[in-house]
């Protein structure tokens, strides 16, 4: 029996099925915010939960790129599917990350149980980290075994990220500055894993022997999260670091965990959208009148919550808006 093609579910259902090309297309869709992803979204809702996600945050430079590159290496090994997102928060500091991922990343271009996306922070609407969140669900849907996401813990948005995760893995390496203090405070906090990468340089056991310290100071779960070195350059300690992750998997991932994350990123959402639907009607009321009580605000002459509300009634009732 030959079943008639249907179009609008045929995306869905190659990308449900794991082909790379359809994976490809669903990210670029997702991320142009097409009619055509709207619907895939919806579509991959029922599939998802299946992959482990895994967080890399640290500071620029700490070797995350290199890092993730070994580890799936080690993946492939074990034969795990593979789907990469590497965040990028286009500062002009870091504007060549994106570049240097794809270079270092592209080792496993001809791997079909690797896919690689490299995301720029700019000109997502709605935010960046609902944009990552849902292209990690299209991986999901895919079939991907792991799904790693690499991030630079500078921003919020990237804490938003690593709270995605199932498993997050904070790096650190020795020589970037303050050490430990290149590890942005909240960023500490949300680490299931800690890896002082560059093991083959002088100061590395000052690193792991600092966080370990900082570490012991914490109460209850903190204390108990494990200090790996790792040379991502030759994969050294990556072993024990896709251990360490396949470890956490089995103990920490239980459905109330996930439902937790869930629900947390369905409340950030609902928040985005809000905050951008406000913004929109703001625009549409009348930009002059924005201005004008910015400028009290700006002027000493109108205190912040006393300009919010205003403008709150406002958008409740544009035509009061003169009477105010
Ligand atoms: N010595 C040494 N250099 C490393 C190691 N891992 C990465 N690097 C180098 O550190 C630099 C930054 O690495 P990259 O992976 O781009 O860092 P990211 O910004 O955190 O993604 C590159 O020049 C890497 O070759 C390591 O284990 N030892
Ligand atoms: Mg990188």
């Amino acid at each position: 029996m030959t079943a008639v093609p249907n179009n609008s579910n045929s995306l869905l259902e190659r990308l449900l099925s794991g082909q790379a090309i359809a994976l490809a297309k669903s990210i670029t869709a997702v991320e142009n915010d097409t009619a055509q992803a709207a619907e895939l979204l919806t579509g991959i809702q029922p599939h998802l939960g299946r992959a482990l996600v895994v967080g890399f945050t640290g500071p620029p430079g700490a070797g995350k790129s290199t890092l993730v590159n070994a580890l799936i290496v080690e993946l492939r090994r074990r034969e795990q599917s593979v789907g990469v997102v590497a965040v990028d928060p286009s500062s002009p500091l870091t504007g060549g990350a994106i570049l240097g991922d794809r270079i270092r990343m592209s080792e496993h271009t001809r791997d079909p149980g690797v896919f690689v996306r490299s995301l720029a922070a700019r000109g997502h609407l709605g935010g960046l980290s609902p944009m990552a969140a849902r292209v990690i669900d299209v991986m999901d849907a895919s079939g991907r075994d792991v799904v790693v996401v690499e991030t630079v813990g500078a921003g919020q948005s990237e804490v938003e990220i690593a709270e995605i995760a199932d498993v997050r893995v904070v790096i650190s390496a020795p020589g970037l500055g303050d050490d430990v203090q290149a590890i942005k405070a909240g960023i500490l906090e949300i680490a299931d894993i800690l890896v002082v990468n560059k093991a083959d340089l002088p100061l590395a056991e000052r690193t792991v022997s600092q966080l370990k310290s900082m570490l012991s100071l914490r109460e209850g779960e903190m204390a108990e999260v494990p200090v790996l070195s790792t040379t991502a350059t030759t994969g050294e300690g990556i072993v024990a670091l896709a251990d360490a992750v396949e470890e956490r998997k089995g103990v920490a991932v239980t459905a109330e965990d996930r439902a937790a994350r869930a629900l947390q990123r369905v409340r950030r959402l609902l928040a985005d959208a809000t905050a951008q639907r406000v913004r929109q009607l703001i625009r549409a009321v009348d930009g002059a009148n924005v201005d004008d009580l910015c400028a009290q605000v700006q002027r000493g002459e109108l205190g912040v919550d006393d300009a919010a509300a205003r403008l709150l009634r406002q958008l409740q009732q544009p035509e009061d808006r003169d009477g105010a």
